[in-house]
């Protein structure tokens, strides 16, 4: 291009007016040709460069679109996975409330039934109460009572009649391994009662085994606390008279009546003889 420039100046400053205007002419129409492509050269790279940006822009752009992609896709797995996941435990959820309903309703059957059976339980034990309450009067009416077998009741005690004989001591322990002990008569009904029930002479629960003339009951409650049935002769020899012509001690135990056959009052007897005895034990009503 620089030759070009010098030819022209050259010929301009070298030749005639029209030649050289000829040759002016061709020369600068050749420079401007040249020019032209220069130009149009330049406008190519230029415009190459652009495209070249642009393409590099748009790549990344693509490259910046494609990131986002897979990162949206990523957490729209991620939100799947987390979706099905509480489904599953929904699931569950759903299948653990049905069982926990189904448990509550088949408690809530029980519990109806038991207010059902606790109702007719209340209602029988009502009705036991009641029949108990009405035994009771009948028994405290009419005189019976709820003793044991082979037992007579009368007031609030329940007798036993021994149908066996014994020393007085192992009476004594005979009515303690059946539930009493050796009868205690603490009034005149009693008393009477007892007479009445017997044929022969019995042993009660009177000693003076401690101290002579000291009458204790197997309670340890003194006789002098309680009324006296001690038989009473016409020629002055009562009982007790702790005879001792047969043996030495004298006697230490009280029987009901003796040998002679009277049962209506108390004497005092040995207690090595064996005898028929009376136990007495509180009556159940
Ligand atoms: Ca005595
Ligand atoms: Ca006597």
């Amino acid at each position: 291009m620089g030759s070009v420039y010098e030819n022209s100046v050259f010929a301009f400053s070298t030749g005639n007016s029209d030649e050289n205007d000829s040759q002016y002419k061709g020369h600068f129409s050749n420079y401007r040709e040249s020019k032209r492509e220069v130009n149009t050269a330049k406008w190519t790279k230029v415009l190459l460069i652009v495209f070249a940006v642009s393409l590099v822009f748009a790549l990344g752009g693509l490259c910046a679109v494609r990131i986002q992609y897979v990162s949206v896709s990523a957490q729209l797995s991620a939100q799947e996975t987390n979706g099905t996941i509480m489904s599953r435990q929904l699931d569950k959820l759903t299948a653990n409330f049905t069982t926990v309903r189904d448990h509550l309703h088949i408690n809530e059957l029980l519990m109806k039934e038991l207010t059902a059976n606790y109702s007719r339980v209340k209602e029988q034990l009502s009705i036991s109460e009641e029949t108990v309450r009405k035994l009771s009067r009948f028994n405290q009416s009419s005189g019976c009572a709820i003793c044991a077998i082979h037992w007579t009741h009368s007031g609030e005690k329940c007798y036993y009649f021994s149908t066996v004989k014994m020393n007085w001591t192992q009476s004594r322990d005979h009515c303690v391994t059946k539930g009493g002990h050796l009868v205690i008569i603490t009034s005149q009904a009693e008393q009477e009662f007892l007479t009445s029930n017997v044929k022969e002479t019995h042993w009660i629960g009177l000693n003076d085994l401690d101290t002579e003339g000291r009458w204790l009951w197997v309670d340890n409650q003194p006789l002098s606390q309680t009324e006296e049935f001690w038989m009473k002769r016409e020629n002055g020899v009562s009982e007790p008279d702790n005879w001792t012509k047969q043996h030495v001690d004298g006697e230490d135990c009280a029987s009901l009546g003796h040998p002679d056959g009277e049962t209506d009052f108390w004497t005092d007897a040995y207690c090595f003889e064996e005898k028929r005895f009376v136990c007495e034990a509180a009556a159940a009503v």
